[in-house]
């Protein structure tokens, strides 16, 4: 049976793609901090929920012996963002936990599960951001922690050229999910639905999952290097349309 891991997989994204995964027959690991989330979410897709905090040794050396040597797909989807403040304000605590999820913790998870992953001829899809493409106002800290993750993404491809394992990258742009802007804004929900005002359609965590799934199941010598993705309505980053 093909197996794979979705960190984060409490909520939005990375929810969706563990149960698009497992509708496609795969044995889905759920990873996350939250247990009694991927419980539920194991026992509703016939999984594995695996607590699992992506910036503790302990927890993924825990979540790489769930997996023992065969890992065919991994989604790099732990993450996120906090804060919008500019440079002058800048949250430095905030800045080292969005680089200790997004950077270092993914950096982790991959580096343990890779002997499997090489093993199984499998594919890591890591789920980074439109923010990795280059800086936008308030979004320094998220936009460096994502462009370093890309930078992993890049130089793992080449470090791996010739071995049997494909490195994608999926770049999601405007994605209205429960949680990524409320944890953005500390549980500010008119902030958190600000983002999304008068914008005709933005995407659902469905849609990621979606081209996610079509990523990981390409044939085994098909490399999707990066993918961009993001709502009709948003033609760049800071070009978005929204109905008044
Ligand atoms: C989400 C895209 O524009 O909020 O990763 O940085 S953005």
């Amino acid at each position: 049976m093909t197996t794979a891991v979705v960190t984060g997989a409490s909520s939005g994204i990375g929810a969706a793609t563990a149960r698009l995964l497992a509708a496609q027959g795969y044995r889905v690991i759920c990873a996350a901090r939250r247990a009694d989330r991927i419980r539920a979410l194991a026992e509703e897709i016939d999984g594995v929920a695996i607590e699992c905090d992506i910036t503790s040794d302990d927890d993924v050396a825990g979540l790489a012996d769930a997996v023992g040597g065969s890992l065919d797909v991994l989604v790099n989807n732990a993450g996120g963002a906090l804060g919008l403040e500019p440079v002058a304000e800048a949250d430095l605590d905030a800045w080292s936990t969005m680089v200790q999820t997004n950077l270092l913790g993914t950096t982790r998870v991959t580096k343990a599960l890779l002997p499997a992953l090489v093993g199984a001829r499998g594919v890591i899809v890591f789920v980074t951001s439109t923010a990795a493409d280059s800086g936008y106002e308030g979004g320094a800290g998220y936009c460096a922690a994502k462009a370093g993750e890309r930078a992993v993404v890049e130089s793992l491809r080449l470090e791996l050229y010739d071995q049997p394992v494909r490195i994608t990258e999926i770049c999601p742009g405007m994605v209205r999910t429960d949680e990524f802007a409320l944890t953005r804004f500390e549980g500010d929900e008119e902030k958190a639905a600000a983002v999304y005002r008068g914008v005709p359609d933005p995407l659902t965590a469905e849609d990621v999952a979606d081209a996610i799934v079509w990523m990981a199941t390409r044939p085994a010598h098909v490399n999707i290097d990066r993918l961009t993705i993001r709502p009709r309505a948003q033609a760049a980053q800071h070009k978005v349309y929204r109905e008044s």
